[in-house]
């Protein structure tokens, strides 16, 4: 209290009182949050030197659903945010460096569809947009062909009808075989059934604005998304995945 009294002291003698307030009303509502809003984001990358920060191009498909719905039960399920999702902010000339890149997966074989669908640019939420691997736990890579910074992965497992996927794992590596330099940016499999530690990220559920995940220009060459099913089935889908970055200087 003895500090912000202080402040405020200084600050009425540094600007006219009336705008200083304004701010700091401002400021301290950015501090709390709103009421009932999903907790804040992860932070946007630190901006790259004298780099200008702006939002990555992101190019949503169709939805096939109006709004989430509210009636999928599943445990340590987010609420929607009921508004778009805020722009996510990266150094300018950042693209999606994942477009066409070649991809493997635990699965070479999928049930419907071919492994290359994962980055073939085609987002759209109808049969015969995703790829349909085997049950279980399984997982797609993605070869960025050299190292890149990587500021966000954003991905489609499937959103025809609105699902949640369970034990969404997002990774980057040095090497195709991740074992070396091995980061995860995103874990929701509560009770480390898929092996990869206990995440503490929520259950989602899915729609056309994807799952935006914050890479924080983490360097990597490869991407590896891992699932272990869905509410509806067993199986495991992807529409796309996108890996907004740059290669790495
Ligand atoms: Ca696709
Ligand atoms: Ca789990």
């Amino acid at each position: 209290m003895t500090r912000m009294k202080r402040a405020s002291e200084l600050l009425q003698i540094a600007v006219p009182r009336p705008v200083r307030l304004a701010g700091l009303v401002a400021g301290a509502l950015l501090a709390v949050g709103l009421p009932g809003a999903l907790p804040a984001p992860a932070p946007a990358p630190p901006p790259a030197e004298g780099g200008k920060l702006v939002p990555i191009p992101i190019q949503l498909p169709k939805p096939m659903f109006e709004g989430t719905p509210q009636n999928v039960k599943v445990p340590n399920l987010q609420k929607p945010l009921g508004r778009p999702r805020d722009p996510f902010l990266a150094p300018a000339g950042v693209t999606n460096v994942g477009k066409g890149k070649p991809v493997t997966s635990s699965d070479m074989e999928p049930i419907i569809g071919e492994i290359d669908q994962v980055t073939d640019g085609d987002k759209k939420g109808a049969d015969g947009s995703y790829v349909e691997l085997g049950p279980l736990q399984q997982h797609v890579t993605i070869d960025l062909g050299a190292t890149h910074e990587v500021f966000a992965v954003l991905f489609w497992h499937f959103h025809k009808t609105p699902r949640v996927y369970f034990d969404v794992v997002v990774q980057l590596a040095d090497d195709a075989a991740f074992t070396k330099n091995v980061r995860t940016v995103f874990n929701n499999d509560h009770d480390n059934s898929s092996g990869m530690g206990v995440g503490g990220e929520m259950h989602y559920v899915e729609t056309a604005e994807g799952r935006l995940v914050d890479a924080r220009g983490h360097r990597a060459r490869y991407v590896r998304l891992h699932s272990r099913g869905n509410n509806a089935n067993e199986l495991n889908h992807y529409v796309e995945v996108e890996v907004f970055g740059r290669p790495a200087k």
